[in-house]
């Protein structure tokens, strides 16, 4: 087994609101205190941390003056400078204050709209100002109860409008900033706009700058649906739009949870860390993971280090896959290198008619074994540690 130590090449990060989540929930009030910024950076940096992320409002309080938003400011910038932690991403709090109720983007109140704008364009000035390159939105308030009430073509426009103007804003302004969206299927309200990744993707490519869009996919999010997140993350991927990632873990069915990384669905796990060494992927392996609610104190650094072991135990495991002779046979028997090659190629008249005129002996070809199960069982021997 390698080192499980987090260093900061491993790129983890946390958002200040998951270490720093007091507990709350919908049945029951908080059952830890608030925790400062800066002593979560502070912290973060003892565990091996390498970024942090926040949403505005999780920095700099709602109604503070100038002079109030410097001193913060100030005290995160030291605890940034002592430690050497980088701010990995910031985003916009469109959720909390009542004036979400009804959308941000997408509310049906111009002025609403033009207030989350507002509030976006600062929280870009804010991110930038901190060195972060990637904005995330989540639309969690986009969405409806009552369907007649938001005509959801109209709702399209108004969210692309507000995409092209916020791309806009941040060439003008000459930000390196690129912008992450964040799907989320069900929840809090009741049909929420863009749900998946693969919806996501498709709404990216109609806006006037793609290029500087990507996704922000969360494990949570599609697992609470039953849909297969590392499927969804690799198409994310092979479009070339992994802005950003939260890890977390999920159990079907269930209210978003963000229980602690590779708690639940240790094989998923496996899969997804995989897919994000095998791919290349240099972003932020960044946590948006919460503490049991029964935690506090040295308790939230116990959940933070138990994401990121599980990370890097899972990443030596990947390893092993390569170098494994018997999984590699295996791979071999269920012909998973004939994946990697051209099927025709480019189309041409000639191959079209060569390839009309060609006889298949489907019944040779049906007949053969793939060895599945073989394969399947070493990667779960694998996962227990019996190889
Ligand atoms: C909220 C949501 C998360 C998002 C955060 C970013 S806010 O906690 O449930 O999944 O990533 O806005
Ligand atoms: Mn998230
Ligand atoms: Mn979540």
């Amino acid at each position: 087994m390698s080192d499980l130590t987090p260093r900061p090449e491993h790129k983890f990060s946390f958002g200040l609101w998951t270490v720093g989540h007091p507990g709350r929930d919908p049945f029951g009030e908080v059952t830890r205190p608030p925790i400062e910024p800066w002593d979560i950076v502070y912290s973060l940096a003892d565990q091996g941390v390498w970024g942090v992320s926040f949403h505005d409002d999780d920095l700099i309080p709602p109604g503070s003056t100038p002079g109030e938003r410097e001193g913060v400011l100030k005290k995160f910038r030291k605890a940034l400078d002592d430690t050497g932690l980088v701010v990995s991403m910031a985003t916009t709090n469109l959720f909390w204050n009542p004036v979400f109720k009804e959308g941000a983007f997408t509310a049906n109140d111009p002025e609403i709209r033009r207030y989350a704008i507002q509030k976006t364009m600062r929280s870009i000035d804010l991110g930038a100002e901190l060195g972060a390159p990637t904005q995330v939105f989540w639309g969690g308030r986009e969405g409806v109860e009552a369907v007649a009430a938001k005509p959801p073509r109209d709702a399209f426009d108004r969210y692309q409008e507000a995409f092209n103007f916020l791309c806009e804003y941040v060439k003008d302004r000459g930000y390196p900033t690129r912008f992450a969206l964040e799907p989320k299927p069900n929840e809090p309200r009741g049909d929420t706009f863009l749900p998946t990744i693969g919806h996501m993707l498709a709404f990216i490519e109609s806006l006037e700058h793609p290029e500087m869009v990507g996704v922000n996919p969360e494990v949570a999010h599609e697992k609470m649906v039953g849909l297969n997140f590392y499927h969804g993350v690799a198409q994310a991927i092979w479009a070339g739009k992994l802005f950003h990632i939260d890890l977390n873990a999920q159990q079907v069915g269930r209210y978003d949870q963000d229980l602690r990384f590779g708690s639940e669905g240790v094989k998923d796990a496996f899969f997804l860390v995989k897919l994000l060494e095998d791919s290349g992927y240099a972003g932020p392996r960044h946590f948006d993971a919460r503490p049991y609610r029964v935690e506090q104190d040295e308790g939230i650094w116990e959940f933070a280090a138990g994401c990121m072991r599980t990370y890097l135990a899972l990443a030596d495991k990947a390893h092993r896959f390569d170098d494994d002779q018997e999984i590699q046979e295996a791979l071999a028997q269920a012909g998973v290198p004939g994946l990697a090659t051209e099927t025709l190629g480019a189309y041409t008249p000639e191959l079209a008619q060569e390839l009309l005129a060609s006889e298949f002996d489907t019944e040779a070809l049906a007949n053969r074994g793939y060895h599945n199960d073989k394969l399947d069982q070493l990667v779960i021997d694998l996962i227990l540690g019996l190889r």
